[in-house]
């Protein structure tokens, strides 16, 4: 017998398939198109991991079963390869980042090419090649053009021990990644993009997409609209007014206090005459060194300083209130001021107990000496208000004093600008004459320059900012002096986009054909990791949708489908990390079992949305069912099919658990046909090559040689998807019990679809029944349909 030898045929096969050119979308086709997309990878120098592989193989498994339902599919992949970890690597070595990029790709296309992903090679892309990074400083500049890039001052995280600029991934616990000195707030200017002006949509436009609910919810929360109002309070004596946002204007009556962000503007140089101003300033410089997790976490000290001499009066009542400075009011969030109403929040009730603030009530349905009732109710204590409900008294409080219903969001603009080397160039220049000035279009790219260094400056400035040769430029408007921008766009912008470019990755006059386009998009699945469900789905949807507002993309939403999968945990069930050693390295997996055996294994591990821990013995099981299919692959065939039933129950099976990513249980339903095939002496040909159709897209390889070993000469993988057949499903024969006056005396198999008449005459005849029979008259028949025949006779 063969043996089962699958270096020699995952190779065998990988290179047939690239020499078909199996895998390569067709730009122009009659046949429906299908855009499955994973998350491309970071190429780092641990190689691929097995969370990879996971998510790969899963949508290998869709866009497989795709092509063989008749899709022209794509099924692309890149390299998302600017970001921190190249650059300290090349900090610590010394080798250049594009060195190191080039080993770490090269190792990953090695790796995904060994695992038999259907991936279309031709349109590989990478974020640092200058061709591509030359479309992201591209946009950003119709970005800016539109007024959605601007410059603004804002605090970045500075390490003082190592005089650099960290970013927010940089950060582990307040403290320096590297040193682990605690961080410290500095300004600086920084380029921020205007996602907050796409908020609503981004919201809004959820209702339009196929996402996982989780997902969903996950950037619903992470926009944060919320309905509102914004109401004034007036100041005894004064001029000033207060504007606080509250969602809750039903409560109105119950504010007894004025909370102010320590950043408000209000208290900048004491125009309010606060007496004790001193004091109020040294809270608000402590505050400033806290984190916003610090300063708001649930349970967390709340801590404030009252205001002297300053007091503000409630609009609904007319009745003087204290105000506060206290850091669990954020400043960019609402107005940065509230009020308080500590009878129905949580924060104003601990804070109020602490100060011995006045506890008011003023919803009926808690008992607010206790704790504070959050829910909504019928009010009291509000004057002509009493007894309205909560929703209707919010919008007339609102209005009988003057406020404003508004909607807010928690999303806050984008950050843009990195103070590192590898990244792309923001495509700018300042001239001492004409100010901020873009670098004309037909400029771009503007490259990345070599350097010898790759530290962050003292000043905390880009590296970029000490190669003077590269900085000082001519002002493309006036040709005066001027100086180029150092700062680098983030690790998100080459991958907000990068979808678009997989659908042309050669073109040099536009990111992207707009005929290819409308053929491509949108994408119709999308699966990755659930760590990237906010940031970078957001931050894609809101390039997309700007580009869809250009007219340069034919969609509003750049993903019509959604999932995620679950992370792989060690053994063990912790993380998998190089400092704990137990990261699992797939090349030693593929070549002791098979990059068949390790898909399965992946597929077969658990359900797919949830956490697992890894297992290497598992793989000795999946190694063994391939065996058994490589088995029955070697035995003699036959004409007689025995298997209907199971198989299609097993087609049905496979084919909706795939559509539900539920790829476990399908697994389980080819393991149980497997094994009914390997009890038989033959299997029928017709039968097994169903098998291997259904298994393809699991085991490219194995699947591949077995079919051919059958005769054929084309690939598996363009042999059309088996499809189940209802009638088939059911069992095709029942057995039947028969009794004789309700004593069973045989069974009778027959087929399902035989009328009762036949089935009394079947029985009638069989020995063990017609002894009974014999001399005695039929007075009744008693027949339960697939069950039981009773003869009843006297
Ligand atoms: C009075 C009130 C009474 C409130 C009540 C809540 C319950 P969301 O839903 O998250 O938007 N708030 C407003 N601005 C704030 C800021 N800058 N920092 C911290 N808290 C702020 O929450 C809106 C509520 O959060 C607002 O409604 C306000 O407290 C508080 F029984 O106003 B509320
Ligand atoms: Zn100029």
């Amino acid at each position: 017998m063969k043996q089962y030898d699958h270096k020699k045929i995952e190779k065998k096969w990988q290179k047939f398939w690239e020499k078909e050119k199996l895998w390569q979308a067709k730009d122009k086709d009659k046949k429906p198109k299908f855009y499955g997309l994973i998350e491309f990878p970071y190429p780092s120098g641990e190689g691929l991991h097995v969370g990879h592989i996971r998510s790969n193989t899963a949508m290998d498994i869709i866009c497989r079963k795709r092509w063989m339902e008749g899709f022209n599919v794509l099924y692309p992949i890149g390299w998302d390869a600017f970001g921190l970890p190249t650059e300290n690597y090349a900090i610590k070595t010394g080798i250049h980042p594009i060195k190191v990029t080039k080993q770490n790709t090269d190792t990953f296309r090695r790796q995904l090419k060994e695992l038999g992903f259907s991936f279309d090679w031709s349109r590989e892309i990478n974020t640092t090649d200058p061709k591509y990074y030359k479309w992201t400083q591209w946009i950003f500049l119709q970005l800016y053009k539109h007024g959605l890039a601007y410059k603004k001052k804002m605090p970045i995280n500075w390490c003082p021990k190592d005089k650099i600029g960290l970013a927010n991934e940089e950060v582990v616990d307040g403290c320096c990644e590297r040193c682990g000195t605690p961080v410290e707030k500095r300004e600086k200017e920084q380029w921020m993009l205007a996602i907050t002006k796409y908020a609503d949509r981004l919201d809004k436009d959820l209702d339009l997409v196929d996402f996982l609910e989780k997902i969903k919810i996950q950037q619903r929360n992470w926009i944060g609209k919320s309905e509102g109002a914004e109401i004034e309070f007036g100041i005894k004596n004064q001029e000033s007014k207060i504007k606080v946002f509250t969602t809750r204007a039903d409560t109105l009556f119950g504010a007894t206090y004025l909370v102010l962000a320590p950043e408000h503007k209000l208290l900048m140089n004491n125009e309010l005459g606060i007496r004790n101003y001193g004091e109020v300033k040294k809270y608000i410089e402590t505050a400033q060194n806290k984190t916003e997790i610090e300063r708001t976490a649930e349970g967390k000290e709340k801590t404030g300083v009252k205001l002297d001499g300053v007091t503000a009066i409630n609009p609904a009542n007319n009745e003087e209130i204290p105000i506060f400075v206290a850091d669990y009011v954020l400043p960019d969030y609402g107005t940065g001021a509230i009020m308080a109403v500590p009878a129905h929040d949580e924060r104003d009730f601990a804070f109020a107990k602490k100060y011995n603030l006045l506890i008011k009530e003023v919803i009926t349905g808690g008992n607010v000496s206790e704790t504070a009732y959050i829910g909504e109710g019928k009010l009291l204590n509000s004057g002509k208000f009493d007894g309205m409900e909560s929703k209707e008294a919010a919008k007339a409080i609102t209005e009988f004093v003057g406020g404003k219903i508004t909607t807010k969001f928690k999303l806050r603009d984008w950050i843009f600008s990195r103070q590192h080397y590898w990244g792309e160039p923001i495509p700018v220049v300042f001239c001492e004459k004409c100010g901020v000035v873009t670098v004309p279009e037909k400029d771009l790219p503007v490259k990345l320059p070599m350097v010898e260094k790759y530290q962050p400056t003292d000043t905390g400035e880009s590296p970029l900012a000490a190669i003077t040769k590269w900085v000082n430029v001519k002002c493309p408007k006036c040709g005066g002096p001027a100086k180029r921008e150092t700062d680098t766009m983030p690790n998100w912008a080459g991958s907000s986009w990068y979808y678009l470019r997989y659908i042309d990755p050669k073109n040099s006059k536009e990111f992207a054909d707009r005929k290819k386009l409308d053929y491509w998009t949108p994408v119709d699945w999308y699966n990755g990791g659930m760590e990237h469900t906010t940031l970078h789905l957001l931050y894609s949807r809101f390039w997309h949708k700007f580009l869809f507002d250009l007219g340069l993309v034919p969609t509003s939403e750049p993903y019509k489908k959604r999932t995620s999968h679950g992370l792989i945990l060690a053994e063990g069930g912790v993380k998998m990390s190089k400092s704990k050693g137990n990261v699992i390295n797939p090349d030693d997996l593929v070549k002791r079992f098979g990059a068949d055996a390790l898909r399965i294994y992946e597929m077969f591990m658990g359900p797919f949305d949830q956490a697992i821990a890894w297992n290497t013995d598992g793989l000795v099981g999946t190694r063994r069912f391939l065996e058994k299919v490589w088995r029955i692959g070697q035995k003699p065939t036959t004409e007689n099919r025995q298997l209907i039933t199971l198989l299609h129950q097993t087609i049905k099976k496979v084919t909706e658990d795939i559509e539900t990513m539920r790829f476990n249980t399908a697994i389980s339903a080819l393991m149980i046909l497997t094994n009914e095939m390997d009890k038989l002496e033959k299997v029928a040909k017709e039968d097994f090559e169903i098998l291997l159709r259904l298994l393809a897209p699991f085991a490219p390889h194995i699947t591949e040689e077995l079919w051919h070993e059958l005769g054929h000469r084309d690939s598996i993988h363009l042999a059309i998807w088996p499809k189940h057949d209802v009638d088939k499903i059911q069992a095709s024969s029942v057995k039947i019990v028969i009794q004789v006056n309700g004593k069973t005396r045989g069974t009778l198999e027959i087929g399902r679809n035989l009328t009762q008449t036949e089935i009394e005459k079947q029985a009638a005849d069989l020995p063990e029944i017609a002894k009974w029979l014999v001399g005695k008259s039929v007075k009744k028949i008693i027949f339960v349909p697939t069950r039981l025949l009773n003869f009843v006779v006297a």
